[in-house]
């Protein structure tokens, strides 16, 4: 499989390279990532070196390619060529950027749009390419878009119909029809150009409304190295499900991040068997686990920033348990669907993180705010890290608490209560003697197989060996 592949050939480089072991030999699966989403390249390429020593092995950064004017955050999502010239910053910037991080030790996954171009009759973008909505010259023609003919405006208006899905236009967007092998190697040039700058691989947005038979051309004619997260969201009842494109790279699975909102905004985590709660989801070493990202972040599906300190402690939970690649969300505060964040003549203004970044902190609108410094993510990662491999046994679940051994190594337990304080006696394998909690550094003793924890509201515990 091409992801076990990867995974040898980046150790044995690894281990060659440097001669001793280092988190990037992990398996992508072990590795944690983190979405910086709209930050420009210069302010991506100085968070490196933090996100290096605070154990972050990838971020994902927003679509670098010329997009249409606009000071909406999404028409970064509205290609009109693909060079690297964006409101994010240059191809020198983005370069630059890939080299910082690679020294510090991060991996630069790119979110490309190949689904489609633009939405606009016709313009000129931000680099200063004229476009129509099927024309964009030196790429694409009238003849390279689907027309799809099945809806009056040729958008799709029924997720139950495949067909529409994946030849309408999504959002009104011109449709690229990558059935065609000069849409594939254009497509794939790119690609391949970012590949040359040194990234490790690719977020593929919109990729449910891009046949899997017309995708697969396109993984295939990369190298067999690069990772592949694709975007392809779980709809109920749908009859495009991520499970037709599992073998063509790691998916985001929705129903987690979903999940997530109701065990903490809605208390909900009292109600679940954890027997079976991971049953419908896609398998661990293909799912990407998330809170939040841009979409979601908007649209009430997942935890967002009005809900700061339950995404803390969602994000210690994914951090905790061992499903799917994790992934980590950074962004900026807003009121307006729309707005995009700060920008000077035209370019996103560095990102200024707050002095003392903690889930407490008030915002005002487009403060960037930097979920990723909260001191308990790089905790969180420790604890991920020293019990990598171990078994989830011993659960304890309370209407209110929810926790587990991680076999013989360490113990998370959470309250999504922001009222009751609550108190448990846990069975536990882990041997005998002191145990440091990492988020607060207070000492609990395990005794004669079993462990007192109680519990603030709104709280967690990370148990390892003191
Ligand atoms: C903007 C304007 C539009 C305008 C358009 C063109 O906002 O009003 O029509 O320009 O002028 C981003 C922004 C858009 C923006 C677009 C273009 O989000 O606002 O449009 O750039 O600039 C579907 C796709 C998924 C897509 C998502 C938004 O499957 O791929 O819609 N996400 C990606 C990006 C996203 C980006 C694009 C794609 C386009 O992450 O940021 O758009 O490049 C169901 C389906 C999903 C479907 C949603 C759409 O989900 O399953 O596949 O996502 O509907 O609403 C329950 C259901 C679940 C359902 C969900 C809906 O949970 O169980 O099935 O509710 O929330």
């Amino acid at each position: 499989m091409r992801a076990a592949r990867t995974i040898a050939l980046l150790t044995t480089s690894l281990l060659l390279l440097s001669g001793c072991s280092t988190k990037q030999d992990q398996p992508f699966s072990s590795q944690v990532g983190l979405q910086l989403f709209m930050w420009p390249w210069q302010s991506v390429a100085s968070e490196c070196e933090g996100l290096g020593n605070q154990g972050i092995d990838w971020v994902l950064v927003s679509p670098p390619q010329e997009h249409i004017v606009g000071s909406a955050w999404w028409t970064v999502y509205q290609p009109v060529s693909y060079q690297l010239q964006s409101r994010l910053g240059n191809r020198s910037d983005f370069e630059n950027m890939v080299k910082t991080c690679d020294q510090a030790g991060v991996n630069v996954l790119v979110d490309v749009v190949i689904n489609h171009m633009t939405a606009q009759d016709s313009g000129i973008g931000f680099a200063g390419t004229s476009f129509e909505k099927y024309n964009y010259p030196g790429l694409y023609g009238p003849e390279d878009f689907h027309n799809c003919g099945l809806t009056a405006g040729n958008s799709i208006e029924n997720y139950g119909d495949a067909k529409q899905v994946q030849t309408c236009e999504l959002l009104g967007l011109s449709d690229l029809d990558q059935s065609r092998p000069n849409v594939q190697t254009t497509i794939v040039g790119f690609l391949n150009d970012l590949l040359n700058l040194g990234v490790t691989g690719f977020r593929i947005d919109a990729a449910k409304h891009i046949a899997p038979s017309d995708l697969e051309p396109i993984v295939s004619a990369l190298p067999e190295e690069t990772i592949f997260l694709l975007e392809v969201i779980r709809g109920a009842g749908e009859p495009i499900q991520p499970e037709q494109y599992s073998n063509l790279g790691y998916i985001w699975e929705f129903d987690y991040a979903r999940s997530m909102r109701s065990y903490f905004e809605d208390q909900l985590i009292g109600y679940i068997d954890p027997a079976t709660r991971f049953d419908s989801y896609l398998p661990s070493d293909r799912a990407i686990s998330f809170i939040s990202n841009h979409d979601t972040e908007r649209n009430s599906q997942a935890l967002n920033f009005n809900y700061q300190r339950e995404f803390e402690l969602a994000t210690s939970l994914m951090l905790a348990e061992p499903y799917g690649t994790p992934m980590l969300y950074s962004s900026y505060y807003f009121f307006d669907y729309d707005a995009g964040p700060t920008e000077e003549n035209g370019l996103v203004t560095a990102v200024a993180c707050p002095t003392n970044p903690t889930s407490d902190n008030s915002y005002e609108d487009r403060d960037w705010i930097c979920q990723h410094r909260w001191a308990s993510v790089e905790k969180m990662i420790r604890f991920r890290d020293l019990v990598d491999q171990t078994a989830v046994v011993n659960t304890v679940q309370t209407e209110n608490l929810f926790g587990f051994e991680r076999e013989g190594k360490g113990f998370f337990i959470v309250n999504v209560s922001p009222e009751a304080e609550e108190t448990v006696e846990a069975q536990t394998t882990l041997p005998d003697g002191s145990y440091l909690d990492l988020l607060s550094d207070e000492v609990f003793e395990v005794n004669a197989g079993k462990i007192t924890l109680t519990l603030k509201p709104l709280s967690a515990i990370a148990l390892v060996k003191n």
